[in-house]
């Protein structure tokens, strides 16, 4: 990937590795005009880098909130809007999630926006953890995740939400939702995204453990679809994209809904109650103890 990335940025290959090698990039900000055949908008905010090559349709999400990409409420907020921009915007049809940060997914929520926060903080930090969900899992277009690192528990929830999964073959990265190690529950949606992608079996087991798979076990269990070297993942990424924008999108669309509704249904049907839960749930001393706890064991590993 990184030498890809670099081929991109000095302007010898698109990020979207199908365009033609002889077209020159040009680097469009925010969606100001170009006559251009081949159109890349950039929209960068603070935690994320979203590009869109409106000629071919595919854009690609770089998480980039060092150290571990974790889900703030900040984060979440823009990854939201983005997402949405590009739902609406006509030009594209397909999107790669991916990390600038090295050896890091996503380390999925960001603890400390449960940690010592008032109830109402509680609240909407959860109202943003569902709206990220509902957008990715409902999503029209086609959502690839490139795990090109460690994916535990809200960082596996993303890739789960995606219509294929492609991970980095290295033996130091797992993926995995992990929440009764840290004291606490997979609410509902993360259990039915979780029996959506491995089904009810593989589920109940790795939800009571808490396991996170290594990569080759993520594939032989279906949580991952495909495993390959670390520099293989991008173009990976985008030739798989195309695979899946060569079907209509109107089929494609229809056919992802009947699979999907049931479940979004289900969560939006009771939105209100399980951001209630989840205030009740997290803010009970006993579980405000063991996420200090669990923080001060992930600080305590670098010392
Ligand atoms: N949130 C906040 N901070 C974090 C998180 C996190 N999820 N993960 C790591 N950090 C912090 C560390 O504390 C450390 O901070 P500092 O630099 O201040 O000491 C910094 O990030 C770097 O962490 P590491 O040194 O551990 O980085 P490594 O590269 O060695 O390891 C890992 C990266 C493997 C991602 C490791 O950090 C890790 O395992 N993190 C914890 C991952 C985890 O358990 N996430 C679960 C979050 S909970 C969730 O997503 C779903 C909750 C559903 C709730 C439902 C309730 C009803």
């Amino acid at each position: 990937m990184a030498a890809v990335l670099k081929a991109f940025r000095s302007g010898h290959l698109s990020l979207y590795g199908i365009r033609s090698l002889h077209c020159k990039p040009t680097r469009i900000l925010c969606q100001s005009p170009c006559k251009s055949s081949y159109q890349r908008r950039l929209f960068t905010n603070k935690n994320l880098i979203v590009e869109l090559d409106s000629s071919t349709g595919l854009a690609v999400i770089q998480m980039k909130k060092p150290p571990v990409n974790s889900l703030s409420l900040e984060f979440l907020t823009e990854f939201a809007i983005s997402l949405e921009k590009l739902e609406m915007d006509r030009e594209c049809r397909g999107v790669v999630i991916t990390s600038s940060v090295p050896k890091i997914f996503s380390a999925g929520l960001d603890i400390n926006e449960m940690y010592g926060k008032t109830p109402e903080h509680t609240g909407e930090f959860w109202r943003a953890v569902q709206e990220i969900w509902l957008k990715l899992y409902g999503s029209n277009l086609v959502t690839i995740a490139a795990i090109n690192g460690m994916s535990p528990a809200g960082g596996c929830l993303l890739a789960m939400t995606c219509d294929y999964r492609i991970m980095a073959d290295n033996p130091k990265y797992a993926i995995g939702l992990n929440e009764t190690k840290l004291g606490i529950v997979a609410p509902f949606w993360f259990k039915d995204t979780m029996i959506n992608t491995i089904g009810r079996r593989a589920t109940e087991y790795s939800l009571q453990l808490g396991i996170m798979y290594s990569a080759s076990e993520a594939l032989e269990n279906g949580l991952v679809d495909q495993l390959v070297a670390q520099d293989k993942i991008m173009p990976t990424a985008l030739s798989v994209m195309s695979e899946w924008l060569a079907i209509p999108d109107h089929a494609r669309q229809i056919t992802k809904s009947m699979m999907r509704k049931p479940t979004l249904d289900r969560l939006l049907a009771n939105r209100e109650s399980d951001i209630q839960a989840f205030v009740n749930f997290i803010t009970k001393d006993s579980i405000q103890k063991s996420l200090q706890l669990y923080l001060e064991m992930l600080k305590q590993r670098k010392s």
